[in-house]
């Protein structure tokens, strides 16, 4: 599942996208609710030019829902239409259609005074691995099953699918690599599981994240592992309480910090903490 993004994948994936670009009206650009700054392409901006372009804030349905208000607010005081998704419940589909139809407004009219009535609206979705395209494609074209291609530069047949509205969907979405030379992108990246803990070691994720949540979260934190005085301790040494709390104990009484690293990232990629968003609009 995971893409090892050398250079000539990313040159294939550039060109791959930009002559799909040629035959859509709009993209639907997919970030993860939880990250939208690291779960971005860094050079989309580049390719799309002045493609109209909808952000969907996907698995918001595991993100903190005021911050994902603030970031649909964000995007609307910079000109980008946003709206948050759920690609499991399919909340949020309608208001995309919405958001699409906001931005095409322009195209529709003027198809319409040339006489073009029920042209359908093409739509391609991008994303990053693992942000949810094939699961959003199949929540907004209703069917069932995952077809989609998720290796990059891969290219097949292009299939249209029909969605009620007036829309035709890109079968093959978009994927992109996400931003590899900024550390924080790599901890959140790792944090969401967008990326199958081969950036950081599990233990390294896993200390790191308890250092994020004693100190955004410590209540939370304290709460679900039984954890007493946290204060002035290091993301490992908290690690290491939960692993005792949990009894992940090897031979010696020493804790099995592998294992503890395990449940943390498992605990926090279920939602067992809660509805966490890692990154908020305006504290860039
Ligand atoms: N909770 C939640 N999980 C999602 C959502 N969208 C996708 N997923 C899950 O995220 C994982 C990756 O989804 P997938 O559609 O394969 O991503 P892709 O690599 O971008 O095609 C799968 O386990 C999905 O079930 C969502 O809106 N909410
Ligand atoms: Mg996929």
């Amino acid at each position: 599942m995971n893409i090892q993004w050398f250079p000539g994948h990313m040159a294939k994936t550039r060109r791959l996208i930009t002559d799909n670009l040629k035959l859509v009206d709009v993209v639907v650009e997919l970030l993860d609710a939880r990250i939208p700054l690291s779960s971005a392409n860094p050079i989309l901006p580049e390719l799309l030019g002045n493609k109209p372009k909808v952000i969907a804030l996907n698995k918001s349905d595991m993100a903190d829902s005021d911050v994902t208000a603030n970031w649909i607010q964000y995007f609307k005081s910079i000109g980008i239409e946003a709206v948050a998704v759920s690609s499991i419940s399919g909340k949020g589909i309608d208001a995309l259609k919405n958001s699409i139809n906001t931005v095409l407004k322009d195209k529709i009219k003027m198809r319409e005074e040339k006489g073009m009535k029920n042209v359908p609206a093409r739509i391609m979705v991008v994303g990053i691995p693992n942000v949810g395209k094939s699961s959003f494609i199949n929540k907004l074209s209703g069917r069932a099953g995952a077809k989609t291609g998720d290796r990059p530069g891969v290219t097949t047949a292009k299939q249209w699918i029909r969605i009620a509205g007036g829309y035709e969907l890109l079968d093959t979405p978009g994927i992109l690599w996400p931003k590899f030379d900024d550390e924080i992108t790599g901890q959140h990246l790792a944090f969401t599981g967008a990326v199958k803990d081969d950036i950081y070691d599990t233990e390294e994720a896993a200390s790191l994240l308890c250092g994020y949540l004693a100190e955004k979260h410590s209540v939370k934190l304290k709460e679900i592992y039984k954890l007493d005085d946290i204060d002035g301790l290091s993301g490992y040494e908290i690690l290491e309480c939960i692993g005792r709390k949990r009894g992940c104990i090897i031979s010696g009484g020493n804790v099995d910090t592998e294992r503890a690293s395990k449940i943390l990232l498992n605990e926090f990629r279920g939602c067992k903490l809660g509805n966490i968003s890692l990154e908020e609009p305006y504290e860039q």
